[in-house]
């Protein structure tokens, strides 16, 4: 692995081209540009094969919550691979890690959750989620009620279930997706599609959009709705404060279950537990990933609330889903380890308290530049808005493509910050400090000055 790691750059970059596809790569464009390659990392910052150091302003994939090279969790993953690297978690057998886990999850979760399905990525959570809900309504003597109702630009997933689920038009486009009874409202998107309308009134006209479904398709065939409580691969599109409560409201009327996708959102992002302790809902499924595990192994489930599971264990019979690593014993080890490192040092608390409303003001300070058009976030989760015009809040044309150039300039000055469209996200572990904010939010502002500079020659 040394010698490998020893070749140079270019050398890495043709075997990478060579053998390697990338997920939501164009493999030609990737070709020409060459990737980088990141060959270590401690705290919030990564190294490329060039020696560079460069904030990791996503957290790898919005999940390295507590941060790199954390030798707790390398330990726990390597004594439990000695102990029982694998066991199954299918014909009534369990091990020690996945019961752990199962009971850690069961305390942070809100109070009314008190069972884990476990699964090895969100995509095959929100899968899970497909078959519970319907397996749920069928047990309960309504299998006609199959509609899951999501929202345009919500991301769920890559797999064939959530992907239809998401709201991603291109992703729907290959493949003849979604599959049947999954529909999608409008997004509670108010900097782009707010109109006329103050950020209120659109956001209960946004949550209304599922009073009408609901009415046009039949409260009888409906199962679920789901949504992310902050749509994070949207753009972090905040929703207005209307726009929760109505959506509750109207999840309890018709008697639908409510599914929480809180991938990005949980294991403190906001500075809570999850968003859903943020916005006070009252969810029937949670989905989680990412931050479960901060992204050292791949792990990731669905909580299942108690009125729910009282259904599913007792009259249910056998729930015919389940995966050859669900509740893999080293994920969960490791898991549980991360949970314990988030409390053990009060990481959540001080996100809450400390600097996640800093990170919010100093990048709220943006506000003045003349391309940023909207700053938005809760905690360590934000979207840098650029416009062309901030009084008409409207964008550049997109073939300027001027969001990968912003994040291109930035990754230049040494920070990764993602671009959806011309909104920057951010996303930074958990752990970052008060001066690494500073830091951060002055390559931000110099990569936004590049990129005006760049407009206007
Ligand atoms: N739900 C949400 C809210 C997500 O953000 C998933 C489910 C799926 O998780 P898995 O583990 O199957 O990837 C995600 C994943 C991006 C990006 O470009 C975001 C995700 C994945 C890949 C790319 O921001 N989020």
């Amino acid at each position: 692995m040394d010698g490998f790691r020893a070749l140079a750059t270019e050398e890495l970059q043709t075997l990478d081209n060579n053998h390697h596809l990338h997920p939501f790569t164009d493999s030609k464009v990737l070709h020409d540009i060459g990737t980088r390659i990141v060959t270590h990392a401690e705290g919030i910052y990564v190294w490329d094969s060039d020696g560079n150091r460069i904030i990791d302003g996503m957290a790898g994939l919005w999940c390295v919550n507590v941060g790199y090279g954390r030798e707790e969790l390398a330990d726990t993953a390597v004594r439990q691979l000695r102990q029982l690297p694998y066991y199954n978690t299918f014909f009534m057998t369990s091990h020690p890690p996945v019961i752990d886990l199962s009971e850690q999850l069961a305390k942070v979760t809100p109070a009314s959750f008190n069972h884990i399905f476990l699964t090895n990525s969100g995509s095959e959570a929100n899968d899970t989620v497909i078959r519970m809900v319907r397996q749920y309504w069928s047990i309960r003597g309504k299998p006609e009620k199959s509609v899951i109702i999501s929202r345009h630009n919500a991301y769920h997933g890559s797999t064939v279930g959530a992907a239809s689920l998401g709201g991603m038009h291109d992703m729907h486009v290959q493949g003849g997706l979604p599959i049947p009874d999954i529909r999608h409202i409008q997004q509670p998107y108010w900097y782009q599609e707010g109109g006329d309308l103050n950020p209120d009134e659109f956001g209960l006209k946004a949550a209304q959009a599922l009073e009408q479904e609901i009415l046009e398709v039949g409260e009888s065939k409906i199962a679920a709705f789901i949504a992310e409580p902050i749509q994070g691969a949207g753009g972090v599109i905040v929703p207005p404060d209307s726009y929760w409560p109505e959506i509750s409201r109207i999840c309890e009327q018709y008697e639908i279950l409510l599914v929480v996708d809180e991938v990005i959102c949980g294991f403190g992002r906001t500075g809570k537990w999850f968003a859903t302790d943020y916005y006070d809902l009252k969810p029937d499924l949670m989905v989680m990933a990412k931050g479960l595990s901060s992204g050292y192994l791949p792990i990731a489930c669905v909580a299942v609330s108690d009125s729910v599971a009282e259904v599913l264990i007792e009259i249910g019979g056998e729930f015919a889903h389940g995966f050859t690593y669900s509740g893999h014993p080293v994920s969960c080890a490791v898991a549980a380890e991360n949970i314990r490192i988030l409390q053990r040092e009060k990481i959540i608390e001080n996100v809450d308290q400390s600097t996640g409303p800093y990170f919010q003001q100093q990048l709220r300070n943006l506000e003045s530049h003349p391309l940023v058009g909207e700053v938005r976030g809760i905690g360590l989760i934000a979207g840098i808005e650029i416009v062309e015009d901030k009084q008409a809040r409207r964008r550049f044309d997109s073939e300027l493509k001027v969001g990968i150039r912003c994040r291109d300039f930035a990754a230049r000055r040494g920070l990764i910050m993602r671009a959806v469209r011309d909104s920057m996200v951010l996303s930074p572990p958990l752990i970052i400090t008060k001066s690494q904010i500073d830091d951060l939010v002055d390559i931000a502002r110099d990569s936004l000055d590049d990129i005006l500079h760049d407009l206007n020659n």
